[in-house]
C-alpha cells in the first residue's frame, strides 16, 4: 500500500487527490490518509491542500524497498528484498533465510546494524542511515574451494558501482576491501553453507560507507567514507540498484570459464595490492613479502623476502600494506 501511494505521488506531475488514490487502490479515503500520515512521520515532506490533494515536495534517503524500488534495473540481484530499520547483522539474518529456503537473489538491508560483523569474527561500524548494509544471497553450482571467487567478484561489483555512481575511482585491496585514497571504503564478508563437494548458498555481505561524516576514533586512520574523499553526498537508493546491476553481471560472468578470466584481468586493474610488499598475518605463520600475481583461482601468490613462493587463500589470512594500508 505504502508503495503504490508513493508511486502515484511520484507519478503526479501536480497534487492529486485523496478520492482518485483512494478510486485507483481500491481502498478507503481513510486508509489513504494514514498511509499519508505514516509516510510523514518516515520523513516524507508531502503538502496537503484541502482542495487539491496532496504533493509529494521531497523524499528522505532512505533504502526501503519503495525508495529503491525504480533503481533496480536486475532480473533475479535484489528483486526480492527483505528491509527492517534495524537489524543485528544482515549476514545473520540472511543466512537465516537462506536455510529456510529463500531464493537467489534476495537481498537483506538495513539502514543500521547493532551487531555488524567483520571477517574472524571482528566487528563492523554500520551506524544509521549513512551506509549501505546489505547481504545478497546466492545459490551458484561450486565446490566451496570456488567461493572465494565470489569475494572477488563482489569486491569487484562494489568498486565498479562507485565508480559508475560518483566518478571516484576506488581500489581493491586483496580479496576485497574497496579502498579510496589510502583507506577502507567498503567491506566485504562472504559466507557461505555447504559440503565437500557442493555449496548450498553463499551471502555476500556488503558493507559501504557512503555519507558517512566521521568514524570512532579508533577508525580514524583506517576508514574512510565516498563523503569523506569528495566532499559530496550520494543516494545510497542509486548505489544499491547500481550494486545489485554490477553484481548481477560479474556474477553471470563468473558461470563461464571465459567470463572468470575477464573478471580476474578486470580485477587485476584495481587490484592495489599486486607489486606491493605486504605482511601476511595468517592462524600459523606470518610473514613479509611481494605480492606478485594472482591464480586463476583468485589466491595471491606471494615472494617471501626468503625468496620462497607461497600461494594465500583468502579467508584465512589478513594482508597488510607494509608500506600503508593496501
Ligand atoms: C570486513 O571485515 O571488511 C567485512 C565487513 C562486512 C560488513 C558487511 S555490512 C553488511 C553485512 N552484514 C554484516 O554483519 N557484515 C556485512 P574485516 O576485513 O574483518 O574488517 C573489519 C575491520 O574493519 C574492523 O576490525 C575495523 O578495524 C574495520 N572497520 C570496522 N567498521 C568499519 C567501517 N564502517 N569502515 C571501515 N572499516 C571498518
Amino acid at each position: 500500500m505504502k508503495g503504490h501511494i508513493l508511486q502515484l505521488l511520484e507519478n503526479a506531475e501536480d497534487y492529486i487527490s485523496g478520492e482518485k488514490m483512494s478510486q485507483q487502490l481500491g481502498v478507503s479515503r481513510t486508509a489513504v490518509w494514514k498511509t499519508i500520515k505514516q509516510l510523514k512521520e518516515e520523513g516524507y515532506e508531502i503538502h496537503s491542500s484541502t482542495n487539491k490533494g496532496y504533493r509529494l515536495l521531497h523524499s528522505p534517503d532512505r533504502v526501503t524497498p519503495e525508495e529503491i524500488q525504480k533503481y533496480i534495473l536486475t532480473s533475479y540481484i535484489g528483486k526480492r528484498l527483505i528491509y527492517e530499520e534495524e537489524m543485528d547483522s544482515t549476514n545473520v539474518q540472511a543466512k537465516k533465510i537462506a536455510r529456510e529456503g529463500a531464493e537467489e537473489g534476495t537481498v537483506v538491508l538495513t539502514e543500521q546494524q547493532f551487531k555488524g560483523k567483520g571477517r574472524m569474527g571482528r566487528k563492523w561500524d554500520s551506524p544509521k542511515g549513512t551506509g549501505i548494509w546489505l547481504s545478497c544471497i546466492l545459490r551458484p553450482s561450486i565446490p566451496p574451494s570456488e567461493v572465494s571467487f565470489i569475494t572477488l567478484l563482489a569486491g569487484l561489483a562494489v568498486c565498479k558501482a562507485i565508480e559508475i555512481e560518483t566518478r571516484l575511482l576506488p581500489k581493491i585491496k586483496w580479496p576485497n576491501d574497496v579502498v579510496l585514497g589510502g583507506k577502507k571504503v567498503c567491506g566485504i564478508l562472504t559466507e557461505m553453507n555447504g559440503e565437500m563437494e557442493q555449496v548450498y548458498h553463499v551471502v555476500v555481505g556488503i558493507g559501504i560507507n557512503v555519507n558517512t561524516k566521521d568514524f570512532p576514533i579508533e577508525l580514524h586512520s583506517l576508514a574512510t567514507s565516498l563523503y569523506l574523499e569528495s566532499g559530496e553526498k550520494y543516494s545510497r537508493k542509486k548505489l544499491v540498484g547500481q550494486i545489485f546491476t554490477q553484481l548481477e553481471k560479474y556474477y553471470e560472468s563468473f558461470k563461464e570459464e571465459e567470463g572468470r578470466k575477464r573478471i580476474l584481468e578486470e580485477y587485476k586493474k584495481c587490484c592495489a595490492t599486486l607489486g606491493q610488499e605486504v605482511r601476511v598475518l595468517g592462524s600459523q605463520e606470518e610473514f613479509t613479502g611481494k605480492a606478485l600475481d594472482l591464480l586463476p583461482t583468485g589466491e595471491l601468490i606471494v615472494q617471501k623476502n626468503t625468496g620462497e613462493m607461497k600461494t594465500v587463500r583468502s579467508g584465512e589470512v589478513s594482508v597488510r600494506g607494509v608500506y600503508g594500508y593496501c
